[in-house]
């Protein structure tokens, strides 16, 4: 999708620094769902909706309640910054401010003006997409005094054009896509309201659509209940109002979270894919939290089918705690697996555990790919590690493979508490490579993170 440059300059006011997330999920602290990603002026920014736990007085105790809408913006894919509440269902003269029904939002930038989509109830229940504006992608947003005419239903996509045309599509009632040409203002409708036409099979659930173009094709992606839960779907066409052809599954159905939903944006020459998934929240899959992965096209425009995974997208300093739970990929789960650091508050982030049963003779491991090592020297290799007394061992960090270069060497002598150990680096790595963690020694480790001075 490509904005308009010249008119959509973003100016960044002082934000609410939040902690820097190069991992999966990318926000901690609050949950997060159906990630609306753009670029503007050089910055990716997510517009997520927002679930929280049921709170007192809330109608719908067992679904979601969403409540409001932050924006979120990275450069770099690591550092994330909350710029904090930009609609809330209170200030919206439309909503019902007790609805907690704010679902999947967009937002895309016109002749210098934010235009951010949302749905929610009405006071009289029935659901409907409004607009609210803004000069800067961060806000503040006005929302405007009454929904969009004529557009009953929800998870809003606004695409824009090459030739700045935009089209607005969601889902509208009766399980079925629909697509419209929107007027200049981005507040009215400038054509009829078209139900999408593709061939993907008219059984399960759709919604969540989002538009993109790549090469001259439109690409139409979005969530399909095709068995028991949400694959993502797209199709290919070329126009934005159809027909498209049904080309396969980006992401697979997953066996945790019934919905998914995502948003497809290029970014420095890398094309990303977001999404979400219950994390944070394994009793139910009502209170989700905002993923990205890489997405890759082949040569003929159709999309590699993308895996969830922990560690998500983007280059981590060596210098930072790594958590190295987040892994890209890992050992033998008898004898490496990852647990929350406190299962009474999953935001408090994982651990790894590394166990050695049976005199297991093979490495234990667990790798993290895209460490920046910087091109300076560093002195010391930390752990963040728990061993009980009569568990002392060592952990290695090992460069690019499992018995890759040796790059420390930490001996643990177990204290019953978590310590950090340190030893010296052996190995001076330059740039960005994969990092193993092995347990060659010890019997019951627990990692936090490591890290590099
Ligand atoms: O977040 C509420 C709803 O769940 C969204 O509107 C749908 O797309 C699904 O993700």
């Amino acid at each position: 999708m490509k904005l308009d440059k010249n008119v959509c300059v973003a100016v960044f006011a002082a934000a609410v620094a939040v902690p820097a997330f190069a991992e999966n999920p990318l926000i901690s602290g609050a949950f997060s769902a159906d990630p609306s990603a753009h670029v503007f002026d050089g910055r990716v920014y997510v517009f997520p909706s927002h679930d929280i736990p049921a709170p007192a007085g809330s109608r719908n105790k067992k679904g979601f309640n969403m409540p409001d809408y932050h924006v979120y913006s990275s450069e770099n894919l690591f550092d994330w910054t909350d710029h904090g509440v930009i609609v809330d269902q209170k200030t919206v003269p439309w909503v019902d401010g007790n609805s907690y029904s704010m679902w999947a939002p967009d937002c895309n930038c016109k002749n210098g003006k934010y235009y951010f989509y949302f749905p929610a109830h009405q006071k009289d229940g029935r659901n409907a997409i409004g607009v609210a504006i803004a000069d800067k992608p961060e806000g503040p947003y006005v929302p405007q005094e009454k929904p969009i005419p004529g557009v009953n239903g929800i998870d809003p996509c606004i695409f824009i054009d090459d030739d700045g045309t935009p089209y607005l599509t969601w889902q509208a009632q009766g399980n079925v896509l629909v697509v419209a040409r929107l007027k200049d203002n981005m507040l009215e409708l400038d054509s009829e309201v078209v139900t999408v036409n593709h061939n993907v099979p008219r059984n399960g659930l759709k919604e969540g659509p989002f538009m993109f173009k790549r090469n001259g094709k439109y690409y139409y992606s979005f969530p399909w209940c095709e068995r028991q839960t949400e694959c993502i779907c797209y199709c290919m066409g070329d126009s934005p109002l159809g027909p498209f052809e049904y080309k396969g599954k980006i992401m697979e159905q997953n066996t945790d979270c019934w919905t998914n939903h995502h948003s497809v944006v290029e970014y420095k020459g890398q094309w990303y894919f977001f999404y979400h998934h219950n994390d944070y929240c394994r009793e139910h899959d009502v209170n989700r939290s905002i993923c990205a992965e890489y997405l890759t096209f082949n040569e003929d425009g159709t999309i590699q089918q993308i895996q969830p995974t922990q560690r998500g997208v983007g280059v981590t300093p060596a210098t930072n705690k790594i958590q190295i739970d987040r892994y890209s990929a890992i050992g033998d789960p008898n004898h490496v697996w990852v647990e929350y650091n406190r299962t009474e508050d999953p935001f408090a982030g994982w651990k790894t555990v590394f166990r050695n049963k049976d005199n297991y003779r093979r490495p234990i491991w667990i790798e993290y790919d895209r460490v920046d090592f910087g091109e300076k020297d560093l002195t010391s290799a930390i752990v963040h590690v728990f061993a009980r007394v009569g568990g002392s061992g060592v952990i290695e960090f090992h460069a690019d493979a499992v018995d890759g270069e040796l790059i420390a060497w930490i001996p643990i002598v177990a204290k019953d508490e978590w310590q950090d150990a340190s030893a010296e680096i052996l190995k001076q790595l330059k740039g960005v490579h994969n990092l193993f963690v092995t347990m060659p020694d010890g019997v019951l480790m627990h990692v936090d993170w490591v890290q590099f001075k």
